[in-house]
């Protein structure tokens, strides 16, 4: 691991840790940390060893977004094709995270705006330090909200904050981002990373195929009825009740002691 990787990546306890470091830029987007944060997130779904993502940015912010240095109008290179952008880097990394049937915690440590607040409420648990502002910048710059925010938006808070968020684009404090329902939890800044860990690897320790497939049930019910959603249900805890941990849950339930959950 070297400081000029975009991405630090670090497992242990079952969690992988992944550090946005352009810390210099405000942990902003250029290929290479789109690239290298995907990578890591693919292997995540790939390696057993990983049963937990824990995301967070290097330095004071969590990230800014685009790195708009990279969209230099005074370049010359005339206008960028933004949807190709998208298609080709934000949306995959998107879908990636909410594909993932592990939990992925982020610690939103400083200032998270644009694209960098969308793929934090991206994530399943979103922990911030109180003094972090969540800012959907977009407008500022004539652009619409994207990594998926103007689908996370309403869902989080409703249409009137998601209007006023992505319309005014002004700064949202940790506090009030968690009073609206829009993250878990703001806490204090120098518990953040105690916090985030312990429920990173707290999760990491749990039943991970049911934990997987509770993300999967709840991100799925906004678009099914009832019934759609009973019969998922009924086969996620099919599956469910046909894996290692829930026996081994079931047992140390029965025998008052503490559950030693493999993942398996
Ligand atoms: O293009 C596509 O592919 C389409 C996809 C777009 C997705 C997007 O995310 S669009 C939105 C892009 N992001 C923004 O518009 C946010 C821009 N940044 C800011 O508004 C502010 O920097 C912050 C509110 C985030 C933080 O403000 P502050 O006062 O704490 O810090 P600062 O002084 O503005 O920034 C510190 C440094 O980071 C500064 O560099 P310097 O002067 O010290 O050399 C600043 O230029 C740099 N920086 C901050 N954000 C970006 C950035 N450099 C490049 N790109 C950034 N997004």
């Amino acid at each position: 691991m070297t400081s000029e990787e975009t991405v630090l990546a670090r497992l242990g306890d079952g969690v992988l840790r992944l550090t946005l470091n352009r810390p210099d830029k405000l942990n902003s987007f250029n290929e290479e940390m789109h690239l290298a944060l995907r990578a890591q997130i693919e292997r995540a779904g790939r390696d057993p060893q990983v049963r937990a993502i824990l995301l967070t940015g290097a330095g004071r912010a969590f990230c800014a977004g685009q790195d708009l240095g990279d969209r230099d109008p005074r370049k010359g290179t005339g206008a960028p094709d933004l949807g190709h952008t998208l298609e080709t880097f934000y949306n995959p990394t998107l879908r990636l995270i909410r594909a993932l049937e592990k939990p992925v915690v982020c610690a939103v440590n400083g200032v998270a705006a644009g694209a960098g607040a969308n793929i934090a409420l991206a994530c399943d648990i979103v922990l911030a330090a109180k003094s972090a502002k969540f800012i959907q910048a977009f407008a500022k710059i004539g652009l619409v909200p994207d990594a998926g925010g103007s689908w996370s938006l309403p869902r989080l808070v409703g249409e009137a904050r998601a209007k006023g968020l992505a319309l005014l684009a002004e700064p949202l404090m940790a506090g009030q981002a968690e009073d609206w329902g829009l993250i878990w939890k703001a806490v204090e800044d120098a518990e953040l990373m105690n916090e985030a860990t312990r429920i990173a690897t707290r999760l990491a320790g749990g039943p991970t195929l049911g934990l997987g497939l509770t993300k999967r049930l709840i991100q799925s019910a906004a678009g099914q009825d009832l019934d759609q959603q009973l019969d998922q249900e009924r086969d996620c805890q099919r599956a469910a009740g046909q894996s290692a941990d829930y026996a081994e849950g079931v047992t140390a339930f029965l025998e008052k002691r503490a559950p030693a959950f493999r993942g398996l």
